[in-house]
């Protein structure tokens, strides 16, 4: 498989864990989004969209979205899991999964804040956006797992919660946010303690 990415993505992070979690071997292909490779024909060919990842598989074909990606992993190699059996717990997983996908990771992206920035508001006030989202969408997370045992999101294994929460945490650090949410930063301990979540890590926080 050749995974399409960008080092400091937070989107590809999440697919390089599932990756690793699951053991799969991999080539990875970088796209330097700030060169605007992203929008080269070649790519667009691939994904349409012009973002990454997207994740090319045996007989040609190209997988994109870091969720269905990730879902796909789960489905051809099942073990270790990133769904839990129980439906109650697979719907739970999945919104704190989407919670970071649809609400918190789109409207800080770097394409959104550009777009702010051509509307006229300043550095700092582009910055404030990003802090205010990002710290309304992870303390909501915060909630949604105060409950739940861990260390990892959902217990004792880690899930596509902890595949889409660790990134964005890191993300926070990326914007000059200092995250003081305690569960997630446990549960950011208890991944980054396995080689999956390490090695797939961008190197700083920067
Ligand atoms: N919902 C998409 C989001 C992908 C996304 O936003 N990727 C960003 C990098 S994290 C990107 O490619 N941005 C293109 C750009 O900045 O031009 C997914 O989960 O795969």
């Amino acid at each position: 498989m050749k995974l399409h990415g960008f080092l400091s993505s937070s989107a590809a992070y999440r697919v390089r864990a599932a990756l690793y979690l699951k053991g799969l071997s991999f080539e990875e292909v970088d796209h330097d989004l700030f060169a605007g490779e992203q929008n080269s024909p070649e790519y667009l060919a691939m994904n349409p969209q012009g973002l990454v990842p997207a994740l090319e598989i045996d007989g040609g074909q190209v997988l994109t979205q870091s969720m269905a990606i990730c879902e796909y992993l789960d489905d051809v190699c099942p073990k270790p899991a990133l769904l839990p059996a129980d439906p109650v717990l697979r719907a739970k997983v999945r919104a704190v999964a989407l919670a970071v996908a649809c609400e918190i990771h789109p409207l800080q992206n770097r394409m959104t804040l550009l777009r702010l920035r051509g509307f006229g508001l300043d550095k700092a006030q582009v910055s404030a956006w990003t802090h205010q989202i990002i710290g309304r969408g992870l303390a909501a997370c915060e909630i949604m797992l105060s409950s739940e045992p861990g260390p990892f999101c959902f217990g004792a294994t880690p899930t596509l919660a902890d595949i889409f929460v660790v990134p964005q945490i890191h993300n926070a650090r990326r914007y000059g946010m200092t995250p003081a949410w305690p569960k997630l930063l446990a549960v950011e301990d208890a991944c980054l303690a396995l080689d999956a979540f390490a090695r797939a890590r961008p190197p700083s926080a920067s």
